[in-house]
């Protein structure tokens, strides 16, 4: 399941997104402990798929929410504090704008320089450290000029494998939630103004598409990254799909709402053939042959 991790400074409307979002309505109060839920993402397409067919049974992909209590703006994070984040798949940067009063250009910049700033106070003592021992620090010095170029890491041009254990908070996805729509924000990063498109946003910077399932009665959307085969595809769903993969047929959900009826589209020729090296395309409907 896609973990998200909601991060803003206090009073951005972390919990309340939280709540609207996940529907839970309790709250704990210590910084290093979550409210944690889970997402439902109802996705249209599905949705769509549900009204053609009336399955007995839809099921939605899910979503990890972890709400941390923030801290204010002038005070900034404690050091520590990100370690609650590196678990995440992605970080939903939460920034305040639905009051007239505020400013949430300046507090998205303070917030990505939060980031940018843990990083380079990590990277400096990694260098510190390997100053000491005489060992490689060139990769490091590249990534702290990088920090210093006020860039996230996540962009940077080297093989990341290197980098992953360092603990460095700007290797994750972020997207940005505009609480509020009162004042535009300039940003060279995705964001969004919408809860309502929180899960596209999320596949979307995480370059995940959707594939659905239309077993016995259950109709089900699924996601996985972009470039998978169909075989692994298949893994998602069971392994022993995936063990026994001998092929799979597939039709864009856009044909099946025109056509109605799976079989009919099967009769009419049109599904497309899969083998177990093909890519899946997003919005594809598959069904998958297997042995057991
Ligand atoms: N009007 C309005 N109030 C909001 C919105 N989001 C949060 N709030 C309010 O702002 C206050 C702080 O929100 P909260 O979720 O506790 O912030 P957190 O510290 O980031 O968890 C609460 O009183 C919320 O009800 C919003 O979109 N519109
Ligand atoms: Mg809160």
């Amino acid at each position: 399941m896609i973990k998200v991790a909601l991060l803003g400074y206090s009073g951005s409307g972390k919990t309340y997104i939280f709540r609207q979002i996940t529907g839970k309505s309790e709250e704990i109060f210590d910084p290093f402990k979550p409210n944690v839920g889970i997402g439902i993402y109802k996705d249209e397409t599905l949705e769509k798929i549900k009204e053609i067919i009336k399955p007995k049974k839809v099921v939605y992909p899910e979503f990890e929410i972890y709400d941390f209590k923030g801290f204010p703006e002038g005070q900034g994070f404690p050091h520590n504090y990100f370690k609650n984040f590196f678990e995440s798949d992605i970080l939903l940067l939460i920034v305040k704008n639905f009051l007239d009063e505020t400013n949430p250009q300046e507090e998205l910049e303070s917030l990505i320089m939060e980031l940018i700033y843990h990083d380079i106070e990590r990277v400096e003592s990694i260098i510190e450290a390997r100053k000491r021992e005489n060992f490689g620090i060139e990769i490091w010095e590249k990534c702290l000029d990088f920090l210093k170029k006020e860039r996230l890491l996540k962009d940077i041009d080297i093989d990341k494998k290197q980098l992953l254990g360092a603990e460095l908070i700007t290797l994750k996805e972020i997207l940005i939630f505009s609480n509020g729509n009162k004042k535009e924000i300039k940003t060279k990063f995705p964001i969004i103004y919408d809860l309502k498109e929180i899960y596209k946003g999320i596949l979307e910077v995480l370059g995940m598409i959707t594939f659905y399932t239309i077993k016995g009665d259950i109709a089900q959307a699924w996601v996985i990254p972009k470039n998978l085969t169909a075989k692994s595809a298949a893994g998602k769903i069971h392994k022993d799909i995936e063990k026994g993969f001998v092929k799979a047929v597939a039709l864009n959900f856009k044909e099946f709402i025109e056509i109605g009826d799976w079989n009919k589209a099967k009769n009419m020729g049109i599904l497309k053939f899969l083998g177990p090296n093909s890519l899946i395309s997003d919005g594809d409907i598959i069904e998958f042959y297997f042995t057991k």
